[in-house]
């Protein structure tokens, strides 16, 4: 048994097997028989260490609904080393390749033109305000998840991933390869949830993305999805965003020239830190203007909970697939949900009771 956490030259590669290190195509979790997608696709989890305990009956949910079905690699990601026993746990959960990878430094620090003072004066006065509010790793969290996941190497092996957190549970069977999909359809990104951000945390980030605008005119897609992000023309940002600890989507689109710039200019504009921008928006609102309308896609069929909501499907044939959710606890047509924005947008049917 063991762990490596260099391979080769590259010391941000790892990979855990109890019972072969070096052969790739071998699983740790075992016993499956059906052979692996052929998809070039992962599942990432950020966590912590302490984060196993939440981990075990999520991973076990999502090997239960869909993975042992595809044995989909599975990426964790972790700013300090994961210790031998997180490692021998997941693995022995997982039915597809699992790999393990140390953010480098420079994705999980200030950069050098970031005041660190004014960071942390921030920190204090939004932190009777806001959860999270006085939070110096939740601001490391989101700027990585907003502009680095993507750029691990091994990561960077990868085009099409699926976000899980810690404590997400799937309720329903999930019986074709949703990366499949994504590919054969060729959509850019998928979600469940939607709801409206704390405006404090986001203050002046929609002014910052205009001024980003002014000077990037052509980066605006043609058939965007603007009327979902602001409910005048685009003069205000309505925080609306695609909930992001579920996300299904194609990293060339991150990886892309509009998404880089976009990036870099909001993150030298330092809101990241000086206020308390999530990834959850900054992603939102690059595909909301960047995608065309139709690289979108809501994943209805996947019944999903991240504490504190739900999506369920009502759909009587997605009702078929064993789910473990009510209808009724649908966050979808919620006040604080943008489900319905969204819907109108795309031109869906609105439910009658909901129309
Ligand atoms: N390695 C590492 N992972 C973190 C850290 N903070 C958060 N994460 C991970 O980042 C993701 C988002 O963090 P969460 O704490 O779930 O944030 P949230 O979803 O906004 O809020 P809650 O789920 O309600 O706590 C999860 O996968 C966490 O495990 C950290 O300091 N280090
Ligand atoms: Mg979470």
């Amino acid at each position: 048994m063991g762990c490596l956490w260099a391979i080769g030259s590259d010391r941000y590669y790892g990979t855990y097997s109890p019972t072969s290190l070096y052969n790739s195509t071998s699983n740790a979790g075992g016993g499956h028989t059906m052979s692996k997608s052929p998809e070039n696709a992962t599942f990432v989890t950020l966590a912590r260490n302490s984060d196993l305990g939440e981990l075990m009956n999520t991973i076990r949910s999502v090997e239960d609904r869909y993975n042992h079905r595809y044995h989909h690699d599975w990426v964790f990601l972790n700013d300090e080393p994961f210790t031998s026993n997180f490692m021998e746990v997941v693995s022995s959960l997982i039915s597809g390749n699992v790999k393990f990878g140390l953010i480098p430094e420079e994705h999980w620090s200030y950069p050098e033109w970031i005041n660190q003072t004014i960071a942390r004066e921030a920190r204090e006065e939004m932190e009777a305000q806001v959860i999270y509010g006085e939070s110096e790793s939740y601001r490391h969290m989101c700027r990585f998840e907003s502009g680095f996941f993507f750029q691990h190497p091994i990561m960077q092996q990868y085009k099409y991933y699926w976000r899980i957190e810690p404590s997400i549970q799937l309720h329903c069977d999930i019986e074709y390869d949703v990366f499949r999909f994504m590919r054969e359809t060729g959509k850019k990104y998928g979600f469940t949830i939607t709801l409206r951000e704390f405006e404090v945390t986001v203050a002046s980030l929609w002014d910052v993305t205009k001024n980003f605008l002014s000077h990037n005119p052509d980066y605006v897609a043609e058939d965007n999805l603007v009327h979902f992000i602001s409910d005048d023309a685009g003069h205000s940002y309505n925080l609306c965003h695609f909930w992001s600890n579920f996300e299904i989507a194609d990293m060339d689109f991150w990886r892309d020239e509009p998404y880089q710039a976009y990036f870099d200019y909001l993150d030298h504009a330092g809101g990241f830190f000086y206020e308390r921008w999530g990834d959850a928006p900054v992603h939102s609102l690059a595909v909301s203007l960047f995608m065309n309308a139709s690289d979108i896609h809501l994943f209805d069929d996947i019944g999903y909970t991240h504490p504190p909501f739900t999506h369920c499907p009502s759909n009587p044939r997605e009702r078929g697939l064993k789910c473990s959710c009510l209808p009724e606890q649908n966050f979808d047509w919620d006040p604080y949900s943008c489900m319905k924005v969204f819907y109108q947008q795309k031109g869906f049917q609105l439910p009658p009771e909901v129309a």
